[in-house]
């Protein structure tokens, strides 16, 4: 079980590393799932996070991982003339020089520089800020193309494979430790129905017909800051999933997250569906950021990216809902169900456009 953070280890925590400056305030912030985020102030802000050591098992491979790409990202930045201090993220060392701190209760804890003015959003505000996001993203892959791939240490195994995810759905249906299953057989059967579409980019990837990568992982709209000023993509955030992977994944998840009716957890299921103009407009940012990077493969499947990152997001949410909530941060009663059934709702919309899909990647690969 995860450990409460009362006020003296945050304090503990804070102190840890080296600010400048009395503290000024520290309070819980953003709307992540995963980690403990905090909005230090000091002298100036900077965001402190206890990672997720029960998701993410060896934070000091994790830590290592984030080292090595914040500065190869920070690198690149200035290569191309741009501020790495607000388009990379910038880890805090704490006083006696590690990336990380440990507290007294085993926690282990780091910081960023908090890039100020600018914002993630939870959801798509208008299509420019979806379409600044998939260049975000495309360029992201870019930056990161040159990076060693076998520097890196696997942060969460089989994160996207999608067919392990479903076994794993599987077992949390048989065990049913909650006796949950019984209330939710229509979306049980939502996914027995697509088990075979499952493994799909996963066949490709093993007889190389799509290429692995270095990639994010986690595209959420809310892992990319905009600037206020701007409105233009600015920094990629949440690098803890940074690890070889599918292009195609990184372009699905930022559709399944930012170009759905509903927002992820709305309660109301039947609002979820694919915006057509938003899945372009982010189709058009991902390829235009991506340059010539992509392949033939890669750029026909990314439909499939979609479809795929929404059944796999809903099955987890399942899955945990099944397990009795124990790894999405919830806030109430069904949170994990709501967020499935958004997921189902989204995916069951994409079987009825997938044609539409297809002329719109198709016509934006034509003009990039
Ligand atoms: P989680 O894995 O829990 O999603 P994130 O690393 O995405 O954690 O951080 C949670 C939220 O904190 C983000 O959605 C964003 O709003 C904010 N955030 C994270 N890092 C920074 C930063 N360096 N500057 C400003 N805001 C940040
Ligand atoms: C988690 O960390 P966060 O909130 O950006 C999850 C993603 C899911 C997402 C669903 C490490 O993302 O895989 O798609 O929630 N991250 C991890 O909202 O599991
Ligand atoms: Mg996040």
């Amino acid at each position: 079980m995860k450990k409460e953070i009362t006020r003296e280890i945050l304090l503990e925590a804070a102190g840890a590393f080296d600010t400048q400056g009395e503290i000024v305030s520290c309070e819980p912030y953003g709307s992540g799932h995963i980690n403990d985020t905090f909005r230090l102030v000091c002298k100036r802000p900077y965001i402190l996070q206890r990672m997720n050591t029960e998701i993410f098992k060896n934070p000091q491979a994790l830590m290592e991982n984030i080292e090595g790409v914040t500065s190869y990202l920070r690198r690149s930045v200035m290569e191309r003339g741009g501020d790495p201090d607000r388009e990379a993220l910038t880890l805090v060392r704490t006083r006696d020089g590690k990336s990380f701190y440990v507290d007294s209760q085993g926690g282990y804890w780091r910081a960023y520089l908090f890039i100020e003015n600018a914002t993630g959003y939870d959801q798509v505000k208008d299509a420019n800020d979806f379409y600044q996001s998939g260049y975000s993203f495309g360029r992201f892959q870019g930056l990161l193309a040159g990076y060693p791939a076998d520097k890196l240490w696997e942060t969460i195994p089989d994160f996207h494979n999608t067919p392990k995810r479903f076994e794993t759905f599987k077992k949390a249906v048989k065990e049913d430790v909650c006796g949950r299953a019984g209330s939710v057989q229509a979306e049980i059967a939502f996914v027995m129905d697509r088990a075979e579409k499952m493994g799909t980019a996963q066949a490709m990837l093993a007889k190389g017909e799509l290429p692995l990568r270095v990639t994010h992982n986690d595209t959420k709209l809310n892992n990319i800051l905009i600037d206020n000023a701007t409105g233009r993509g600015l920094c990629v955030i949440d690098l803890d999933t940074v690890m070889p992977g599918l292009s195609i994944f990184d372009y699905g998840d930022s559709i399944r997250f930012g170009a759905n009716t509903a927002a992820e957890d709305e309660p109301d299921a039947s609002k979820a569906s694919l915006s057509l103009p938003l899945f372009e407009a982010y189709t058009k940012g991902f390829l235009e950021g991506c340059g010539k990077d992509l392949t033939d493969n890669e750029i026909r499947m990314l439909p499939w990216g979609a479809y795929l990152m929404t059944l796999e997001c809903g099955t987890r949410f399942l899955t945990d809902y099944l397990q009795g909530d124990t790894y999405f941060h919830i806030t109430r009663e069904n949170h994990n169900l709501d967020r499935c059934r958004t997921q189902f709702g989204l995916a069951a919309d994409m079987e009825k456009k997938w044609g539409q899909m297809e002329d719109i990647v198709a016509r934006c690969a034509k003009r990039s």
